[in-house]
Order: C-alpha cells, then sequence, then structure tokens
C-alpha cells in the first residue's frame, strides 16, 4: 500500500476562484525569445539616485548573491501552480545596488519584445520577490523564462514577466503590457482582482 498523499487529505490554501493545477503549464503572449548571452544585459534605467543607468552582463548578473523563495504562481485564468521553490537574485538586492531616487512610487519590468509589467515600488521591493534562474534547483527552460523571469509571489502571475531585461524606475504609474489590456492594474489574487473594470478610483492611472 502506498503512503497516503497528505496534499489530497488537506487542500492547500488556493486564492478566491483559482483551482489547483497539476504539472506546470506554458503561458505567455507571442514567441519565445532567443537567449543570446553576448547581447544579453539588464538595465535598471528612469529615475535612480545617481541619474545614472547600470547595467549587468549575464555573468555579472549571475554572480550576484543567490538566494531561494518557496512561492505559488497563480494565473489571472484561473489555475495555481503551487509550492516551487525559485532560485535568484532578490529585488531587494538590485535596489541596494542601483537603488532608485527619493520620490519614486513605481516601478516598471521590461522583458523580451517590449512586454512589461507595473507595480507600486512596495511591491517590488517585497522581500519574498526575486529574478529567478532556477526552479526546483534545476535552470529554467527557454518557454518559462530563461535566463531570468521575475517572481512576485503575492501578485498574480503576470505581473511576472518572464526573459526580464530590465527594469524602470518611475516616479509615477504607468501601465504595462496586460495592464493596458484588460487587467487590473494592482493585481493582488486574494482580492481577485483580476480585470481592470474591477478597479476603484486610484487603484490605477485612466485607460
Ligand atoms: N514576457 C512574458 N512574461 C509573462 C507572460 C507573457 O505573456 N510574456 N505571461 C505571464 C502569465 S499570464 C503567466 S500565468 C506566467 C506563466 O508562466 P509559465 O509559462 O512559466 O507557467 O508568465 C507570465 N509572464
Ligand atoms: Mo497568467
Amino acid at each position: 500500500m502506498g503512503q497516503p498523499d497528505s496534499r489530497e487529505e488537506e487542500p492547500p490554501q488556493l486564492p478566491p476562484g483559482q483551482r489547483l493545477q497539476r504539472g506546470w503549464p506554458v503561458t505567455h503572449y507571442g514567441p519565445v525569445p532567443k537567449f543570446r548571452p553576448e547581447r544579453w544585459e539588464f538595465r535598471v534605467f528612469g529615475a535612480t539616485a545617481d541619474g545614472d543607468k547600470h547595467c549587468w552582463t549575464h555573468e555579472e548578473f549571475t554572480s550576484l548573491p543567490y538566494a531561494t523563495v518557496v512561492a505559488d504562481m497563480h494565473c489571472v485564468t484561473k489555475f495555481s501552480v503551487l509550492g516551487a521553490e525559485w532560485g535568484g537574485v532578490l529585488t531587494r538586492t538590485v535596489l541596494d545596488l542601483a537603488p532608485p531616487a527619493p520620490d519614486v512610487t513605481h516601478v516598471m519590468v521590461w522583458a523580451e519584445y517590449g512586454f512589461s509589467s507595473n507595480m507600486p515600488l512596495a511591491d517590488f521591493a517585497d522581500e519574498r520577490c526575486l529574478f529567478a534562474g532556477h526552479r526546483d534547483g534545476e535552470l529554467l527552460t527557454a518557454e518559462h523564462g530563461f535566463p531570468v523571469r521575475l517572481i512576485v509571489p503575492h501578485l498574480y502571475a503576470w505581473k511576472g514577466p518572464k526573459w526580464v531585461r530590465g527594469i524602470e524606475y518611475m516616479t509615477a504609474d504607468r501601465r504595462g503590457f496586460w495592464e493596458e489590456r484588460g487587467y487590473h492594474n494592482l493585481g493582488d489574487p486574494w482580492r481577485e482582482q483580476r480585470y481592470s473594470y474591477q478597479e476603484e478610483p486610484g487603484d490605477g492611472p485612466e485607460l
């Protein structure tokens, strides 16, 4: 007789309206970019504290301090993948090494092909937020975001771009790719902030 699966007995806590997804589906808009290490750089730009851009090559970025975070992934299309261990560079590390100017309120995370996602600086700076290159000890595959994807455990998964190429510090909010196309500006799964029509005054810039 096999051991009973404890996950079956005690269903893990899911945000409202989400269902548990086994395995790990691939979900994104557009093609999977080809990684070219010699052309890749991670850029920090916009309202930096010193007014300069900061750039890391792939080699430099992957030699930044490595951390792991266990986090769930909640897709706005209602499936959740639970309990992965993500490994990479904490957003806190990036904020320390290339700090924002004092009046920065929001961050735009930029990925290949112009994909982007915006969030308040406080969400980006969350201690569990990281630029992951690994999942469960293994390098990410191309379709899951190699070499770098952002993980924001407390927001819907579209707030975490795959194939990240940099961040922009902003002194006012601006909508990213999905936030301009019908998804909620804030995207908190526990408050079920799925669509922009649910936004309340102050939740985001006018559409
Ligand atoms: N660059 C990019 N990143 C993206 C997306 C995208 O369309 N483009 N989709 C997001 C959405 S909606 C989800 S649910 C997750 C899916 O990640 P996965 O394919 O590794 O499961 O990636 C997010 N990151
Ligand atoms: Mo998603």
